[in-house]
């Protein structure tokens, strides 16, 4: 069997990590039999080809990292996550998925990491009970990162800017239809919904929250992905 190392969930979230739920929802696209198993050691972790979660193991022990290489790996056993699309919208997909999976996952990094009031709901849900000193130590690592990447420096008004361009830009092309191509899950939702799932709600911070939740027609899209996937919920802490 498949097992699909994740980072743990919580508060409604299959996990905390947007990646980590969209490699979930791929898995659950493809049909193939799988199981989950939560990574909370960080020496685990550091263990693993990135560094990074997801990571999914096959039953003869072999790692596949990255959300986009479970994919590839899926797709090598026979998944079509983009069945009838035709080759242009082939395209707009991948288009749209990086779209999602580097520019929103800027924006939601530093709705968790670099905002004050979105890091305080990281330490008392992901990193409730962890040290102090280390978790400082690996929230600067991250807040150097987004420095580097440029989105920090932006103030609050520019990214919420872009980040109202980018929602306006998925509701266009998700318009009146149930999944965003189509009436069919395809491996675009299985990035979108996570993220608009992971930025609409606490531990992001409160502005960023209420942009999201200004969306009614996108979060009733993330429910509606959820549903259809049927992920089951860890257990509360
Ligand atoms: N590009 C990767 C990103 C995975 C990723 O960023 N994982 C984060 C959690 S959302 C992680 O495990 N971070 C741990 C670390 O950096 O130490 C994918 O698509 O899977």
């Amino acid at each position: 069997m498949l097992t699909l190392l994740t980072h743990s969930g919580g508060c409604g979230f299959f996990s905390y990590s947007m990646f980590c739920t969209k490699a979930a929802l791929l898995l659950q696209l493809s049909g193939e039999t799988w199981q989950r198993q939560d990574v909370t050691d960080p020496g685990e972790l550091a263990r693993m080809p990135h560094g990074k979660l997801p990571v999914l193991r096959d039953a003869a022990g072999a790692v596949i990292a990255d959300s986009e290489g479970i994919r590839r790996f899926l797709e090598s056993r026979g998944a079509t996550f983009d069945a009838g699309l035709d080759g242009a919208r082939q395209a707009q997909s991948r288009l749209l998925i990086r779209m999602v999976d580097e520019a929103l996952w800027l924006q939601l990094m530093c709705a968790r990491w670099l905002e004050d009031e979105g890091w305080s709901q990281m330490r008392a849900s992901v990193f409730a009970g962890v040290p102090e000193a280390p978790v400082e130590g690996f929230r600067a690592g991250v807040l150097q990162g987004l420095h580097f990447a440029g989105h920090s420096r932006f103030d609050r008004a520019e990214r919420l800017v872009r980040l109202h361009q980018d929602l306006t830009a998925l509701q266009g092309v998700l318009a009146d239809q149930p999944f965003l191509f189509g009436d069919r899950m395809t491996a675009a939702d299985c990035s979108a919904a996570p993220m608009l799932e992971a930025l609409s709600r606490a531990p992001a911070a409160p502005q960023v929250v209420e942009v999201v939740q200004g969306y009614p027609v996108l979060m009733a899209y993330v429910d509606r992905v959820m549903q259809r996937a049927a992920l089951i919920l860890p257990e509360a802490a």
